[in-house]
């Protein structure tokens, strides 16, 4: 892998000769833009790891319980300790059993002057019942991958932006609640609610993509990391990625490959998937791709065979996957 210091002086060779070229066909007092070469600081993997056992320590993150309360006081705490602006947007929405759901979306700025802005987001709330295991259904997980992770990686890039050099676009980490409180796979009947159609999943993100936490927010694009942690995680090129910002999907595949991460970031396709992604694209417009292990080999319809099961623990959870991902997302950033 490339230190700090030999990728910086690449970035500084790449600029010279980027000069010299040019010089030789056009007027020697002409200006050259050379882009400040910024160091891509270090994600460290045993941070983003310590940050997912922290919150799998509060227990299951359910909408109305303590450790939810808890786990999300400590979320902007961090984030406040990092650095960030922090705001929160504290709402209520009804679940498909009819009970009503007290959830807080937490948004954390980094260089508020910038215009060009880039979103990363993940789920912070947890599955409240085990409805794909054998045994104990309705009891809640612990939510290590599915929710824990993608949180884990960003509070790590909290930590990098409010310890070191900003990259020249602003960015904006938003923790989305009520993302897992889906109906319970032994429901036949999707409930309606006011006799329309309703998608009970990614209750925050549907939230915020109707009610920014800024009036008019915009972003150049986004990013959302959903089940990032996983031991030999594949992730593949989501359909609701590609439909909505098949030019980030390519940037984000391109960088990964380059960082010799081919192996996590497969370079193929998957079916579309209902995660918050989703309405960042449809309701706030900003083209947005979901980092999702959903892979068409796995045996168990895409997604792991932890998923939405008490497998779903520290166990599964892998710092190499965490080092792939959260290097490739930091890549990302500072590259714009
Ligand atoms: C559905 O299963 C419809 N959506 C999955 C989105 C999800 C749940 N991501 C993590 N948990
Ligand atoms: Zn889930």
């Amino acid at each position: 892998m490339m230190g700090r210091t030999a990728y910086t002086l690449f970035l500084v060779i790449l600029a010279f000769f980027a000069c010299e070229s040019s010089n030789k066909s056009i007027d020697h007092s002409t200006a050259h833009v050379v882009k400040k070469a910024i160091t891509v600081p270090s994600f460290n993997n045993d941070s983003a790891y310590y940050f997912i056992k922290k919150q799998v320590e509060f227990g299951p993150r359910v909408p109305n319980t303590d450790p939810h309360l808890r786990c999300g006081n400590y979320l902007e705490a961090q984030l406040k300790r990092f650095g960030a602006k922090v705001t929160t947007q504290e709402f209520s929405e009804q679940a498909y059993d009819g009970s009503i759901l007290h959830l807080k979306n937490i948004v954390a700025s980094y260089n508020l002057s910038a215009k060009k802005r880039v979103l990363l987001a993940a789920h912070w709330d947890t599955r409240p019942f085990a409805d794909k295991d054998f045994e104990d259904r309705y009891l809640p997980i612990d939510g290590a991958n599915d929710g824990a992770s993608g949180v884990g990686v960003l509070l790590e890039v909290a930590r990098i932006l409010g310890n070191n050099e900003m990259p020249n676009t602003g960015i904006d980490i938003i923790f989305f609640d009520g993302e897992d409180y889906g109906e319970h796979e032994d429901i036949e009947n999707v409930p309606f609610k006011n006799g329309l159609m309703q998608i009970w999943w990614c209750l925050g993100s549907q939230y915020w993509a109707k009610n920014p936490h800024v009036p008019g927010y915009a972003a150049y694009y986004g990013i959302v990391l959903d089940m990032v942690g996983g031991k030999n995680a594949e992730f593949h090129k989501e359909g609701g990625s590609m439909q909505f910002a098949p030019k980030v999907v390519k940037r984000v595949w391109d960088i990964a490959r380059s960082l010799g991460y081919s192996n996590y970031f497969v370079n193929s396709n998957s079916p579309g998937i209902t995660d918050d992604h989703i309405f960042i694209n449809r309701d706030a417009k900003i083209p947005t791709i979901d980092i999702v292990e959903y892979k068409p080999t796995s045996p168990s319809f895409y997604f792991g065979d932890y998923h939405h099961t008490h497998r779903d623990n520290m166990d599964i959870i892998d710092k190499q996957t965490l080092q792939a991902v959260g290097e490739t997302v930091l890549f990302t950033i500072y590259n714009e």
